[in-house]
């Protein structure tokens, strides 16, 4: 396998809207985030992924833009942007930008020329369908936030179709245009000196609207091709498309080297497995023996062909600590065991800011208090359609986008440090005691867990290429796997559940001496026949 510097990279995505506040109007900037940078070296991540942070009316927080090639005034200017590259080029760390081009902002002016007429130059760059003869849209096709994905426009009497809110039009990606357009775009921003692209929704620009396919379409390779060979197929850049609907046979089409698309996809199938028939407002508990055989399957088959992204977070998820931990008495312990459990793993870890400190889940009493677009639509949808308020509410403290969008927590100053003034979402209240002050003072905090990690990863080889093989497989609480590497190997032992258990070793790995590189209560230096391990006991071992 060709080496490339993402294999042993370490990637941090940043949400700016609540990252730091430089300037205390309540949003967090690109001011903010150079102000963090420091911190952000300390760690050890060598690549930042910002979210949007352009030109946008703000209906999804950025994630709908009226302008690729400028910047949201609430975030700061261009030559903020600027500065915040060159500043975190000295300290070796690229910047990886958002590409959200399944849609743009219905405040486009591709869209607002759009609209004008049916013979507008721009028409074609957005997709448009007549009514039904009795009015109705052209199908039933549904938004992923709620509702239809068609928007009937009265000035020229035809539907537009939006995957998203209303305010994000899809673009039109059969149109040879609406490619150069976007070829272009990123040209610049290549030009400008970023690390790479997070491609959004990408698995939905090959859509075939008339014969209702949205995901996965047949145009979508084809166009990935051609998207890296005008844009980033000759440079040395990370490129990560988000693609919900990828199975690893998926996963491999786009992140093998040889089919010059992308480094690498992130793939969902551990996420959806706590929703109940893929519905979020359904949570359903983990089942820890599936999430091991999916975490093995795509270990297994992306071994010798593609890479793994590796996370348990994003904006758009739960915590992890309280999704497949304990953040309560077991916070810290768990949040470690959680980290372990990933970092060893084949493929590029993705941290999301607040992780390495462990922050949680929040749990706001009243609806008022959520600003998230998916959160507040679906709301209406499902109690409109006779689901219960608490019911609602139960399922938003779970899994609302929200709980990853509360402001990051510095101190314990007010507002966590985040700002001066009220944020624009409330910060989660145990702030008081999770923050980065509290996490720097004390050298056991999970923080310093995470600089290990990263560390390791850069010293060891097996992390970054080792085989990977699968321990205990048929056991209820323990995740283990080996990772071989020339002559070095790895054994990664991690108890998900909250009460002490033991294993029994397998016979090739009893009595013997060991190194461990990294645990989360007190480190072993021998292997004997029976493992015990505490509540979310982690350890990983160098084998002698
Ligand atoms: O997400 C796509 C997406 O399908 C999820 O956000 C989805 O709405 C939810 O998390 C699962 O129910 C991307 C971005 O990550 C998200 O923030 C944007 O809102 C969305 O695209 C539109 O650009
Ligand atoms: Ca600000």
């Amino acid at each position: 396998m060709e080496t490339k510097w993402w294999h042993d990279a370490v990637v941090y995505q940043i949400y700016p809207r609540s990252f730091c506040d430089s300037n205390n109007d309540g949003i967090g900037d690109i001011n903010g985030i150079i102000s963090k940078l420091d911190y952000l070296q300390q760690l050890g991540v060598n690549v930042l992924w910002l979210s949007p942070v352009y030109k946008s009316p703000m209906d999804d927080n950025g994630y709908d833009i009226s302008d690729y090639q400028d910047i949201a005034a609430e975030f700061g200017t261009m030559d903020e942007m600027k500065t915040l590259l060159a500043e975190a080029k000295q300290r070796d760390i690229k910047i990886v930008m958002d590409l959200v081009v399944n849609h743009t902002s219905d405040e486009h002016p591709w869209f607002i020329e759009a609209k004008k007429s049916k013979d507008n130059p721009y028409r074609d760059y957005y997709i448009w369908r007549d009514a039904k003869p009795d009015g109705s849209a052209p199908d039933d096709l549904g938004s992923i936030f709620g509702g239809s994905a068609w928007q009937w426009d009265e000035t020229t009497q035809q539907y537009y179709f939006h995957l998203f809110s209303k305010r994000q039009p899809d673009l039109n990606w059969e149109n040879p245009k609406v490619q150069q357009e976007v070829h272009q775009m990123m040209n610049w921003w290549i030009e400008q000196g970023i690390g790479g692209f997070r491609l959004d929704v990408i698995d939905l620009i090959g859509k075939e609207i008339d014969k209702g396919i949205t995901g996965n379409g047949p145009r979508l390779h084809p166009l990935l091709q051609e998207m890296n060979r005008a844009t980033f197929g000759d440079k040395d850049l990370l490129t990560v498309g988000e693609t919900w609907g990828a199975t690893p046979e998926i996963a491999k089409l786009y992140s093998d080297p040889a089919r010059h698309e992308l480094s690498m996809v992130f793939q969902f199938e551990h996420i959806t497995l706590t929703w109940q028939h893929g519905d979020k407002w359904n949570p359903i508990p983990l089942d820890l023996k599936q999430f091991k055989q999916v975490l093995t399957k795509w270990q297994t088959e992306l071994a010798d062909q593609g890479w793994n992204s590796l996370f348990w977070n994003n904006h758009d998820l739960p915590r992890v600590v309280s999704k497949y931990g304990n953040d309560r008495e077991l916070r810290v312990e768990s949040a470690k065991m959680l980290a372990t459990a990933l970092h060893f793993l084949k493929g590029t870890p993705y941290i999301y800011q607040g992780e390495e400190i462990g922050m949680t889940n929040v749990a706001f009493d009243s609806l008022q208090q959520y600003k998230d677009i998916e959160t507040l639509n679906f709301y209406q949808v499902k109690t409109q359609s006779g689901v219960s308020h608490e019911h609602m509410m139960q399922a938003i403290h779970e899994n609302s986008r929200d709980n990853a969008r509360t402001p990051m927590q510095w101190s314990n100053e007010p507002h966590a440090g985040f700002s001066q003034v009220e944020p624009w979402i409330e910060t989660n209240p145990n702030y008081g005691a999770i923050n980065v002050e509290q996490a720097l003072a004390d050298q056991n905090s999970i923080f310093y867990h995470y600089q290990k990690l990263i560390q390791l990863r850069k010293a060891h080889p097996a992390i970054v290429y080792g085989d990977f093989t699968p321990l205990f497989e048929d056991h209820d609480s323990v995740f283990a796997y080996l990772r071989k590497h020339q002559d070095e190997t790895l054994l990664v032992i991690n108890n998900f559940s909250e009460t002490a258990l033991s294993v029994e070793l397998p016979e090739a790995l009893r009595n013997q001496s060991v190194e461990c590189l990294i645990c989360n209560y007190e480190a072993k230096q021998h292997l004997d026949v029976t493992l015990s391990l505490k509540p979310y006991e982690s350890l990983a071992f160098k084998l002698n």
